[in-house]
């Protein structure tokens, strides 16, 4: 059975997790607790020694990297298929998962982290924060980890994040005002990829998302929310993101379908 090493169903660990939901497929997920720092614990740099997840091990292959591993789900399974067949649909697919890869998933996460990780440090011992900061294997990792923890983040690196994200909205408004999906007329791993990082915002960006001003956003994110299959990942949540989904389900006037 396929095994899936995860932190909480959002971003880029929610990715594989709603993919194999879509897809029905059964699998053994591990939690990797990224409060506690488990993503750098040596059982978790055995299956991925970059430690970032997720990591998605079928035997004794190890996929990491949340796009392509979702292409290998995709290709390796049963189930509903969940890339367009025509070409061009196939081509906008893979440019919004590479858009949101490259662009709009960095920016939030900065944002993000600085909200809520960064306050975690303050007052701790330099020394032991160092001693942290060197169990971090990649270089650019142990460079972000180390703004945060020090809260050295530039603002303009905070704001060129908020401005990627403003633009991504509109350009993803401006996509489903096309077509009902991000790449077609059918879900695809293009909708999967960007829910998965944007199935908060009407809480966390309420002026910037909501029925008047981004209709086809509020729309598509409605029809994501209410997908069984979606629910079910959220429900693999052991902290907040749940709550919070269900939080965004309320505000869409969307019923529970699926028990958390
Ligand atoms: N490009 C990678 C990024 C993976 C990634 O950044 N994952 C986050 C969790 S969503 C992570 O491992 N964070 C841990 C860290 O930065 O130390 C992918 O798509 O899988």
């Amino acid at each position: 059975m396929v095994e899936v090493y995860t932190w909480e169903p959002n971003a880029n660990s929610g990715k594989p997790l709603f993919c194999l939901k879509e897809k029905q497929v059964p699998f053994t997920h591990h939690y990797v607790d990224m409060g506690s720092y488990e993503q750098f614990s040596p059982e978790f740099l055995d299956i991925n020694p970059d430690g970032t997840i997720p990591a998605v091990v079928h035997g004794r292959l190890v996929m990491t990297e949340s796009t392509p591993a979702m292409e290998y789900i995709d290709d390796a399974y049963g189930g509903p298929p969940l890339r367009p067949a025509d070409p061009y649909l196939r081509w906008r697919m893979r440019q919004v998962m590479r858009y949101m890869d490259n662009v709009v998933a960095p920016s939030l996460a900065m944002i993000a982290s600085n909200r809520l990780a960064a306050p975690r440090f303050i007052g701790r011992d330099p020394e032991e924060l160092k001693r942290e900061l060197n169990k971090i294997p990649l270089p650019e990792r142990r460079a972000s980890w180390e703004k945060l923890m020090f809260n050295t983040t530039p603002p303009a690196e905070l704001e060129e994040s908020a401005r990627r994200v403003s633009q991504a909205i509109a350009h993803f408004e401006a996509l489903l005002a096309e077509l009902p999906w991000l790449a077609g007329e059918r879900f695809s791993l293009a909708d999967i990829a960007v829910f998965a990082t944007f199935y908060g915002l009407p809480i966390s960006y309420p002026r910037e998302v909501h029925e008047a001003r981004t209709p086809h956003l509020i729309d598509w994110l409605r029809r994501c929310h209410s997908r069984p299959a979606l629910q079910e990942a959220f429900a693999l949540s052991r902290g907040f993101i749940s709550q919070r989904a269900a939080e965004v389900r309320g505000m869409l006037g969307i019923a529970e379908s699926v028990a958390a």
